[in-house]
């Protein structure tokens, strides 16, 4: 079953600890857990596809639970969504109500809330293990964001991989602040949670004062929390007194691997992955974590190397290559988006992650960056820079735009706007905020003469900086 510890057997037998989750305010035991989700589950079972507005409540580990409970696909909808993503993932993914808590502009669909406190012990048959589990909406490099079509069997196999490499079980405490809206926070944290059995706290929001008072066993965050958490005495001092801390979802800066050492006397734990692929690289619990790589292919996973022209690239530890994964965790295909998924998913079973990599000759793995310019990753959220520019030249003060991801200590990149146009920068990034999500608002906006191109009038952005 994909969410093993809500077995109501299991639940029954006297498995049901105080406080299996803990968020917003709101803790939820086991039977709670089966209860309420259960309870969502009878009020959504045969419908097609819900949204579900991400936000970190109980309502929305409810309405995720009751969905998998039922056999619904999830559609998660970023809590800081704007209107013209909230369109676009309602339009593209079918979606036929919200279920949980309603936003602002409900797009015309219909409202199934989630009651707290409404309980049903009614057994629901598991679902097929290729039924879609869930849609994550992430960017491309250009044009609106793609529905990334996860199986439960994906979620199953990556979180069993994980507890292995991890040495993760019941007995740990599991602490996030991250978004319930993208694999890290969701599938890793929430699911992963109610599957092996641990207890799980969520903090709202990342922050160093909020992980150090949880009193976890195993935390989770993206490079920008860990980097937050080593500016931070007190916090990082607090979690000495954990057992593992993992960073993914963006590259660690070898200064905060150490500075994590130094202070909290804990080598991270460093895993890579993607929307589409779920986790596939870990260093291990009881392996080597060395700085700078991402390590190992989990349980069941290959990858390879290839150059430009597809020809394998050696597994030295020095040459770069594309870096290509198979394995069982891998996504069923882009909504609507045949063409798109066939331009990564080949029809040997391998994905075309995007990211350039070396291996060594232990099977070490190191990101070196990505193939594009136009994938940023700020603060972990993985941000296309066409979707950025089709909304900033949507906007009537702008007649050029180009959007680049800038060094940043915080964040890892920044997303800043060069346009050129009469608007001001704060306008604009009020209109990206509003129109995408907040998370994917340009930091900075630079207005500019001309923006500098080539002989094809293609913009040059590496001369963007
Ligand atoms: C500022 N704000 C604005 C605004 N300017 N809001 C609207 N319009 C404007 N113009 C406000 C926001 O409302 C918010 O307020 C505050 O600014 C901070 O915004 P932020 O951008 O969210 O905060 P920041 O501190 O920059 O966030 C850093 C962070 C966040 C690390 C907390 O980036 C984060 O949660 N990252 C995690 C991403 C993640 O989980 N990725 C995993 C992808 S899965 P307020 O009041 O709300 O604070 C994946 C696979 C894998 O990659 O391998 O894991
Ligand atoms: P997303 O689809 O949001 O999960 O983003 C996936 C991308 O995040 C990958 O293709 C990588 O570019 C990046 N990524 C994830 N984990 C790591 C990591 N540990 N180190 C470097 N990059 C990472």
């Amino acid at each position: 079953m994909l969410l093993a510890s809500l077995n109501p057997s299991a639940v029954a037998a006297g498995h049901d600890v105080g406080d299996a989750v803990r968020i917003d305010g709101a803790t939820l035991s086991r039977s709670d857990l089966v209860g309420a989700a259960t309870s969502v589950a009878e009020r959504v079972a045969g419908a097609g596809r819900v949204a579900v507005l991400a936000t970190p409540t109980a309502t929305t580990v409810l309405a995720v639970t009751g969905c998998l409970i039922a056999g619904v696909p999830v559609v998660p909808v970023p809590a800081d969504v704007g209107a013209a993503e909230r369109r676009h993932i309602l339009n593209d993914s079918g979606a036929v109500a919200w279920l949980g808590e309603v936003p602002a502009e409900p797009e015309g669909l219909p409202h199934v809330p989630v009651r707290l406190h409404a309980r049903s012990w009614h057994r629901y048959a598991e679902p097929s293990p290729d039924a879609t589990a869930m849609i994550i909406y992430t960017s491309g490099t250009t044009g609106p964001p793609k529905g990334v079509v996860i199986s439960r069997r994906a979620i199953a196999a990556d979180i069993d991989a994980l507890a292995t490499a991890w040495a993760w079980t019941p007995e740990d405490t599991l602490v996030h602040g991250l978004p319930l809206f993208h694999v890290h926070g969701l599938i890793l944290g929430l699911l992963g949670s109610l599957r092996i059995g641990n207890r799980f706290v969520h903090t709202g929001k990342p922050s160093p004062a909020a992980y150090a008072a949880a009193g976890g066993s195993l935390y989770f965050g993206v490079p920008t929390v860990w980097s937050r958490v080593v500016s931070d005495l007190d916090a990082a001092l607090a979690l000495s007194s954990a057992r593992l801390l993992v960073s993914g979802s963006a590259p660690l800066p070898v200064p905060v691997f150490d500075d994590l050492v130094r202070l909290t006397g804990h080598a991270p734990v460093e895993r890579y992955g993607s929307t589409e692929s779920l986790i596939t690289l870990s260093t291990l619990v009881d392996g080597e974590r060395r700085p700078g790589w991402v390590g190992l292919p989990l349980a069941g996973v290959q990858t390879r190397l290839a150059d430009d022209d597809g020809a394998p690239v050696s597994h030295d530890g020095a040459t770069i290559g594309r870096l290509e994964v198979r394995g069982p965790a891998l996504f069923d295909g882009y909504v609507n988006r045949p063409d798109a998924t066939a331009e990564v998913l080949d029809a040997d079973g391998w994905y075309h992650t995007g990211d350039v990599a070396v291996i060594d000759g232990d099977g070490m793995h190191r990101i070196v960056g990505r193939e594009s310019v136009d994938l940023i990753k700020s603060g972990g959220y993985r941000i296309g820079a066409g979707e950025i520019e089709t909304v900033l030249l949507g906007h009537a003060g702008v007649d050029e735009a180009a959007v680049v991801g800038l060094p940043d200590a915080d964040l890892g990149q920044r997303i800043v706007a060069f346009v050129v146009g009469s608007a001001a920068p704060k306008e604009l990034i009020d209109h990206v905020a509003q129109q995408l999500s907040t998370h994917k608002r340009p930091r900075e906006v630079r207005v500019v003469d001309a923006l500098p191109r080539n002989a094809m009038g293609k913009v040059l952005k590496k001369e963007l900086s």
